[in-house]
């Protein structure tokens, strides 16, 4: 018996976004037809005739005629013999080349200090299509970061929109600083020559961010005019000093977006050792 088996679209059930700006190709598969001619009717439009070979016919669509259509609407192509117009097959398509339109929810670009807590408020698609997200925040690290939201419709177009989160850091370490505790060296057995007053005070700031310190104490540190310090207790060594009363010093720590902190060390003073004689030593009434 003469029939048309299939109608087979080469772009699928749906002709979206993809697929435009091409030809469409209609495969038309008969039985018992070899030798006859068929054709195909698209929104109202018949194409030309195509002889039958080997049970298969194919019919060209061009991409002028998809861009009469609408989009969002269904299509049936019918295809049908000519010798014979009781004898046909269609196939129905979806012709749909409007991609989701997304909304970011809230602003499309946020600024947040380093280290505060970002939750995101994500996008809506206005097909209710599901909206997935790509890239991430870090907030502990200041940068500009980009997230991308996406959504895809049944005919496979996707639409996206993105939102712009700025990790900034304008907040100056916050930290303490202890009194400074000395650590002087001296050794009354040590001939005079070699003998070593070290003095070096050592103090403790804790701090609630890295960053690197500086002091206006004129020598500096033990390891150099400034010096790194990380996340909590830092045991800072000064450079040797000379005796007498320090005060009105500071240190000032400085984070990576250079905000800086300024403490006053506590007025501390630097004692000349005691010395005991303990032996050889006589005294005389003049
Ligand atoms: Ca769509
Ligand atoms: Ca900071």
């Amino acid at each position: 018996m003469a029939s048309i088996t299939d109608v087979s679209l080469n772009w699928g059930l749906y002709y979206n976004l993809d697929n435009s700006g091409s030809d469409g190709i209609v495969t038309i598969t008969t039985t018992n037809l070899d030798g006859s001619n068929v054709f195909i009717t698209l929104d109202g439009n018949s194409s030309g005739s195509v002889a039958i070979s080997n049970n298969s016919a194919n019919i060209t669509i061009d991409d002028a005629s998809f861009s009469a259509l609408s989009s969002g609407t269904s299509y049936t192509i019918n295809a049908t013999i000519v010798e014979d117009t009781d004898i046909s097959n269609s196939e129905t398509f979806t012709y749909d080349i409007i991609a989701p339109v997304l909304t970011v929810t809230g602003d499309a670009s946020i600024t947040i200090e380093k280290g505060a807590t970002y939750n995101d408020q994500g996008a809506t698609s206005d097909g209710g299509e599901t909206v997935t997200t790509s890239g991430s925040v870090d907030t502990n690290t200041v940068g500009t970061y980009t997230l991308t939201y996406s959504a895809t419709d049944a005919a496979g177009n996707t639409g996206t929109a993105t939102r712009t989160v700025n990790v900034v850091d304008t907040t100056a370490p916050d930290y303490d600083v202890t009194e400074p505790i000395g650590t002087f060296v001296f050794n009354i057995t040590t001939p005079i020559a070699n003998r070593i007053i070290d003095k070096r005070p050592t103090l403790v700031i804790n701090t609630d961010e890295a960053g690197t310190l500086r002091t206006n104490i004129a020598t500096g540190f033990n390891s150099g005019a400034s010096l790194s310090v990380t996340v909590g207790d830092n045991t800072i060594e000064l450079a040797e000093l000379q005796y007498g009363t320090y005060s009105g010093k500071t240190l000032t720590l400085t984070d990576s977006a250079n905000n800086s902190k300024t403490v006053t060390i506590p007025t501390f003073e630097i004692l000349e050792p005691e010395l005991t004689v303990t032996s050889g030593v006589r005294l005389k009434r003049i």
